[in-house]
């Protein structure tokens, strides 16, 4: 590497090349240096945000000399690359996720506690990244975390949105949004204001002959907006390896605004043009499994996927490789079907701008993508229609439908005369206007496609994609079941639990090797181990109780029995049926007799998640919630015995908080809708039980383990096309008494306006229960009541906590990671020099 720097210059530069700091000195420098410069503050008015500011700075300098490092690496050893494209990246916070990464947390806190700051109320000061909707953000996010780990030759792909996912506000019961501008300050980002791509839009197709006679198509006119990268440096865990984020921002491609317009009076519209183009990376779509196919949206999946294959190729096209070593090169994941028009514009770029034939670069194509699906839900497939397509994108119609005519020719031959089989896989839909299915497009264009689950991948397989098995055969199905990092959701949000596996397992090797955590089935009689379990479980759980009063008002005690459902508010996750379980309870205890009810086991039952904007019956979930919540929680016959809670405002940091503190958490999806769910991982990993249905991962985690370690209930996935069938047209289903009696509750007006919640009710027993609330509650109730028996033995139940998280190894990002690097992106790890010793906290 030193070598490329010219001879003569080379002494001064290596002279004066700047180091990393090593020690808590050289990080304290770092700190009151950016103080006094950067920041133009001092010791006199530096506060806690300018000591964030200041840390974070001094850690963003060591990962930057580290990133540069590692592209020199990656550059010159010229190995293959992964590039993950996702329009979602759920990061939460930096600055503790590096300081653990670098493994410099002590130092940091020992600098800070010098210079008279504590190290949590710094870490405390930063914003959350939260540029994602839920678990397929979350999951991208992991995902880095995990390449750079294992030091895979990665990058991300995003948009930097200038706002983030909605800051959740409940006023009066209700959710009130509210914009989530980040950018404030963000010193995890360098902009590269060199690094820019003109991407078109609109305009028109032009036909013309080159010399060869051959005919080429032209897209011309239209508009052009330029895209902006910034980088983001992704630090590995115990190694040097930081791999990069390049986030895409956009911009008036004509400069500053149109000065035309602007000298001759009309400075409005001239301004307005620029806003025109910023609007395309301003905000993220908040919807989650939902497709709305709104223009802007469509612009912002072009905008990115463009300007990140331009970036791609240019990258390629300096190795001076022949075109058909691309994907030897270069492999793209689609995170989802939003950047499946990568598919498209890669085989424009070789047939229209590289004068490749199309079968050729056809080839290209389908060896460089995979495609991940990450639900099966109708309404969340993407579709655009064609008419807003062809305005937008007009050569890239042209080619959509080529592919589309080559696919079912290919289908013709093989499935001579089957009209029905070629309607049904068409990428076109035949509707009024005509669709394009985004999903089969990118099964058509990619070489492999894979669910998240098994159960997920299974379903897709005969359901939605059934026929592209019979035309593609199973092999270019698979599974790869989702991971979380335990960087994150261990060591970092749970420092003690991991310092005590760590005293138990021989040191901290199960953060990169997570099946180490088996030597815990070694410690389940160590009754000093047991105890330090459970003591770790009740300060997290008195960490969460200061928190909710904080949040709320609402006293808890860190005694009872914490019941957990954090996700987005859906009716597949079946949020109205815990809190229709919470209202049964809350009769149920009611009706008994107050020494009875004396013995009852005390539970606090907490929410939290954002419903989409639109979604009216999500929100009305989220009000009942709260209107149950102010009965109870001021009902003096119950005290203590039931809590319910609404934490406001669900992200990454909160989740750091109430992980670690779950007792019991819910993932009560209907069986067959939850592609995977990744929280239900976290919550396990953190020595907290799971009530569920059998359900996306639920299934693998209760193989793992074992059935006793698990409260499972509800119908099976097989069985519930059956029973949709029966509430529709036999008109069977029957709401059972402790259902009605709840529904009756409501009615009466005991939680406010019954009117509030007329729609919920009737879902379930006029509208034909969709998602099988009647068909399960009974079954919900009666395993709750199992869970209240259980948690009373609490040896028995510290038991459980500490076998299942022994047996979690296997629900590590860095295995999922693997499996997709040795099965879809045929790349390998690139050997770094030295493996810094990592491993510690606070
Ligand atoms: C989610 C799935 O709902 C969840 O089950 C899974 O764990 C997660 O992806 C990661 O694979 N899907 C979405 O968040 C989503 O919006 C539609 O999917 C595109």
């Amino acid at each position: 590497v030193e070598a490329s720097i010219p001879e003569p210059q080379r002494e001064a530069w290596l002279k004066h090349q700047v180091g990393a700091f090593k020690d808590k000195d050289g990080f304290e420098r770092e700190v009151v240096r950016h103080v006094e410069t950067t920041l133009a503050r001092s010791l006199f008015n530096c506060d806690e945000s300018a000591a964030y500011a200041a840390c974070a700075l001094a850690f963003r300098d060591r990962l930057i000399l580290e990133w540069n490092r590692t592209q020199q690496r990656q550059t010159f050893a010229d190995s293959k690359r992964v590039y993950y494209l996702s329009l979602e990246f759920l990061m939460g916070r930096a600055l503790d996720n590096a300081m653990l990464n670098v493994g410099q947390k002590d130092l940091a806190k020992a600098g800070l506690a010098e210079l008279g700051f504590r190290i949590e109320d710094v870490i405390q000061q930063e914003h959350d990244a939260a540029l994602g909707n839920g678990g397929l953000g979350r999951l991208a996010a992991c995902f880095l975390d995990s390449l750079a780990s294992l030091n895979l030759p990665a990058w991300g792909y995003g948009l930097r949105y200038r706002y983030g996912i909605f800051k959740q506000e409940i006023i009066d019961g209700y959710q009130v949004e509210v914009p989530d501008y980040w950018l404030d300050f963000n010193p995890w980002e360098f902009p590269r204001h060199d690094v820019t791509v003109d991407i078109q839009f609109y305009g028109s197709v032009r036909k013309s002959t080159d010399d060869s006679g051959k005919t080429v198509c032209n897209w011309e006119g239209g508009e052009t907006v330029k895209a902006v990268a910034y980088d983001v440096p992704i630090p590995g865990y115990g190694t040097p390896t930081t791999n990069n984020l390049r986030l895409w921002s956009s911009k008036a491609a004509s400069g500053e605004f149109d000065f035309q317009k602007f000298n001759s009076g009309d400075y409005e519209s001239s301004v307005a043009d620029q806003q025109r183009a910023e609007t395309i990376s301003a905000v993220l779509y908040p919807n989650d499994n939902l497709d709305r196919g709104k223009e802007l949206r469509l612009k912002q999946q072009y905008f990115w996927v463009a300007a990140s294959l331009y970036d791609i190729v240019r990258r390629f096209k300096k190795s001076k490789r022949p075109w058909k070593e691309f994907p030897e090169q270069v492999a793209i994941q689609l995170n989802d079907t939003h950047p499946t028009l990568a598919i498209v514009e890669l085989q424009r770029i070789l047939i229209d701008l590289e004068g490749l034939e199309w079968d050729e670069a056809w080839n290209i194509v389908v060896n460089t993508f995979g495609y991940t699906n990450h639900t099966v839900l109708p309404e969340a497939l993407e579709k655009w229609s064609v008419p807003l397509i062809q305005h937008l994108l007009p050569r890239h119609l042209q080619i959509i439908y080529e592919i589309n005519l080559y696919f079912l020719q290919s289908v013709e031959t093989k499935f001579p005369g089957d009209r029905d089989l070629l309607r049904d896989v068409s990428i076109i839909e035949e509707a009024q206007p005509k669709m394009v299915r985004m999903a089969f497009l990118a099964i058509i264009g990619s070489h492999k496609v894979n669910g998240v689950a098994e159960l997920h991948s299974d379903l897709i397989k005969t359901t939605i994609f059934k026929d592209f098995v019979k035309i593609f055969g199973p092999d270019k199905f698979t599974n790869v079941t989702n991971g979380i990092t335990p960087r994150r959701w261990l060591h970092q949000a749970n420092p003690r639990l991991s310092e005590l596996i760590a005293s138990k397992t021989g040191g901290h090797g199960f953060l990169t090797d997570l099946t180490e955590l088996n030597r815990l089935e070694n410690c389940i009689h160590d009754k000093k181990f047991r105890k330090e379990w459970a003591e770790i479980k009740y300060a997290n759980k008195v960490r969460l109780a200061k928190h909710i009063k904080a949040a709320t008002g609402v006293t808890v005690n860190p005694s009872a029995l914490f019941d957990v459902q954090v996700k987005r508010i859906h009716e597949y996750k079946r949020q109205q049926m815990n809190i229709f379980g919470v209202i049964h309870r809350y009769l149920t205890l009611k009706a008994m007799a107050p020494e009875q009810r004396q013995k009852e086991m005390p539970r606090v039952s907490i929410f939290g998640g954002k419903a989409a904007p639109g979604y009216w019956m999500a929100k009305q979930i989220i009000h009942l919630i709260n209107s149950v919540g102010a009965v109870v929680n001021n009902d003096k016959d119950i005290g203590d015995l039931l809590k319910v809670v609404f934490l406001e405002d669900y992200n990454v940091s909160k989740a750091e908080i109430i992980i670690p503190a779950s007792d019991l958490s819910e993932h009560i999806s209907t069986a067959g809708t939850e592609a995977s769910g990744t929280s239900n991982m976290k919550f396990v990993l953190n020595g907290g039980l799971i009530i569920g249905t059998c359900d996306g991962a639920n299934i693998e985690i209760t193989r793992e383990i074992g059935g006793q370690n698990i409260f499972l209930f509800g119908h099976l996935a097989e069985e519930v096309e059956d029973l949709r069938h029966a509430h529709v047209y036999e008109k069977q289903h029957s709401v059972d008494s402790g259902l009605k009696a709840v529904f009756e509750e409501i009615e009466k007006g005991t939680f406010g306006t019954p009117q509030d919640f007329a729609g919920m009710i009737s879902a379930v027993r006029d509208h034909g229960d969709f998602y099988l609330v009647s068909d399960d509650f009974q079954s919900y109730i009666v395993t709750q009541n199992l869970v209240d028996q259980e948690y009373l033995n609490q040896e028995e139940w510290i038991t459980k906590c500490i076998k299942s998280v022994a047996r979690m190894g296997f629900f590590s990002s860095d295995r999922c990671i693997n499996e997709y690097a040795e099965e879809i992106w045929n790349i390998e790890p690139l050997k770094v020099e030295a493996n810094r010793p990592a491993g510690q906290t606070s």
